[in-house]
């Protein structure tokens, strides 16, 4: 049988612009494209303006991630102007940063990604009564009850009696790839509307320390708070309980709602263990300092790289080695002053616009030539996968006992060996798995924020280099960190107190970027080979290992055309 190419644009259920395009032949992925169809503009924004606010406008690349480009930014002039902030500002960054995991991973569960494995319309045969046993023999959490699974059928059925599914219209309902018995379908769907509930209680931690969300204030040099349990203005008493019991809450909701589900779902796709694992290198930052960002070797998420898969050798990163991590583009839409074929370092990094396509046939992505607005990162030339998966691996490897002990109970209960992971559902896993940890982790930081409380420390702010006059005329820095789908920094160049160079390289950019100029696939364009498609015209297993990924494309590209002319007009032929 002949090729078939198989053109999904846009990828739903994603944040940002994805075009995928796979050739089947013999119901297998032969060959697969990944492009980025939009194009921002914040490197170009951000240029001229002064470091200090340079977050307030990186944090707008995304808001999904909406904390994590703010986070990376005031990081990367503090890195460049040698600032430490003060223990209690850490310990309220890492919090927004474990309230942002958490409400991330969920909302990707259920509302991104679920929908690809669990099937809403079977939901309307499930027994309620078997849909409660099937409940309370996975978990505690105590909306169980036989009345409460009858409720929740009856609204779906009237949403499919209506004829309008709303959200959960489109779906690949019936699709044979579909393996979920009755209950566990109307179990996962009630779950998906008690989630949509739950994920905006979570983030109100980002309103109490960071005032608003999306997108809460940062500061260069610690967080725009202050702490005083006495006082009306302050973080009080009441605020930090207040924290405390969102927490607390958060972590019950992962424990006894997004793993049990996870595990039970999992368990019915163990064929999925074996799909999608693609490329074989993995890259971490590392993140949640517990020493300040100048001691890795204490940081919640160890930092390192894994090169095929060898779990024994972590290898050290170092991303101040100009030498280690540098974006091509010979496969994207930009141009090098020196070529197109050389990487170059973000710290030498050039945004110039070099649209060339659509070319003829129009209807398929020109391969040959450029393809996608994503620059394509490599680390000491190597394809990196980055993400939950790669930090769970880069942490058992590193023989962290938490992340071992976590995954080693995900595999025991699946009964499943550790190399599963290397697939779509190790990918799935490994994003539950982390919310596992980072739910435990946040009342640590918490308790820790009180006891230097107690002990008379509350102090937010380092402001020893915040006058301009006392910087150097010029200064390079990284800003690390782990965002939600991977290992996110931003490079920036000061000169003269003003930005020279700004440049952002995001996790969905490693993932989801065109071929190197070495012709070596990126991770989405990597997994998808060889995966099965069942019927070409609805190809759901394309979708499930591109979801598994969670893509931002917003992030990826953060680029916009300052004039607001039209740069891409992608034609689908029939
Ligand atoms: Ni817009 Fe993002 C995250 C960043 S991109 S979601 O997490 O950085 O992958
Ligand atoms: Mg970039």
């Amino acid at each position: 049988m002949a090729a078939k190419r198989i053109v999904i644009d846009p990828v739903t259920r994603i944040e940002g612009h994805l075009r995928v395009e796979v050739e089947v032949k013999d119901g297998f992925v032969t060959e697969a494209f990944s492009s980025g169809t939009m194009v921002r503009g914040l490197e170009i924004i951000l240029r001229g303006r002064d470091p200090r606010d340079a977050w307030a406008f990186a944090e707008r690349t995304c808001g999904v991630c909406t904390t994590v480009h703010a986070l990376a930014s005031v990081r990367s002039v503090e890195d460049a102007l040698g600032i430490v902030i003060p223990p209690d500002a850490e310990l309220i960054r890492n919090l927004m940063f474990c309230a942002q995991y958490m409400q991330d991973h969920v909302v990707h569960f259920y509302h991104l990604h679920a929908l690809d494995w669990v099937d809403v319309v079977s939901a309307l045969k499930a027994d309620p009564e078997k849909t409660s046993a099937l409940a309370q023999s996975i978990s505690d959490w105590p909306k169980s009850s036989v009345g409460y699974f009858s409720d929740v059928q009856k609204r779906i059925a009237k949403f499919v009696a209506s004829g309008q599914l709303g959200i959960f219209a489109n779906g690949y309902w019936g699709h044979p790839a579909m393996q979920l018995p009755a209950e566990a379908n109307l179990l996962a769907v009630a779950h998906y509307i008690e989630a949509l509930d739950w994920q905006k209680e979570i983030v109100k931690v980002h309103t109490i320390f960071g005032g608003k969300n999306p997108h809460p204030n940062y500061l260069v040099g610690g967080v725009p708070c202050s702490l005083d349990i006495n006082q009306a203005n302050a973080i009080n008493a009441e605020r930090l309980a207040y924290v405390g019991k969102l927490l607390a809450d958060a972590r019950s909701f992962v424990e006894q709602v997004y793993i049990p589900d996870l595990l039970a779902i999992a368990s019915f796709y163990k064929n999925w263990a074996s799909i999608g694992g693609g490329l074989k290198n993995y890259l971490c930052y590392g993140d949640l300092p517990t020493n300040g960002f100048g001691d890795p070797g204490k940081f919640k998420f160890p930092r390192g790289a894994i090169l095929d898969r060898d779990l024994t050798r972590i290898h050290p990163v170092d991303a101040h080695d100009p030498q280690q991590v540098k974006e091509f583009i010979s496969h994207s839409w930009y141009q090098y002053s020196d070529g197109d074929e050389a990487g170059r370092n973000p710290w030498d990094g050039e945004t110039k616009f070099n649209y060339t396509g659509p070319q003829p046939p129009y209807n398929q992505l020109n391969v040959d030539g450029k393809y996608s607005w994503l620059k394509t990162p490599r680390w000491n030339n190597h394809a990196m996968e980055v993400g939950p998966l790669a930090r769970m691996l880069v942490g058992y490897g590193s023989g962290r006992a938490d992340i071992k002990e976590a995954v080693d109970m995900v595999l025991k209960k699946l009964d499943v060996p550790v190399a599963v992971l290397f697939s779509t559902l190790g990918r799935t896993a490994a994003r539950g798995i982390e919310t596992y940890l980072v739910a435990q982790w946040a009342q640590e930081f918490f308790s820790d924020l009180l006891t230097n409380i107690k002990n008379g420390d509350s102090r937010t702010f380092n402001g020893e280099k915040w006058d301009p006059a006392t910087w150097p005329s010029s200064a390079k820095g990284i800003g690390m960190s782990e965002a939600p789908r991977g290992a996110l920094a931003h490079w920036i160049v000061i000169e003269n107190e003003k930005i020279a160079n700004y440049q952002l390289v995001v996790p969905s950019t490693w993932n989801a970027s065109p071929r190197d100029s070495q012709g070596q696939r990126s991770a989405y364009e990597s997994s998808l080979l060889g995966t099965p498609v069942a019927d070409p015209d609805k190809p759901l297993e394309i979708i499930r290992t591109i979801h598994s990924f969670d893509p931002c494309l917003a992030c990826a590209v953060h680029l916009y055309d300052p004039q607001g002319r039209t740069l891409n007009r992608v034609t689908i032929g029939g």
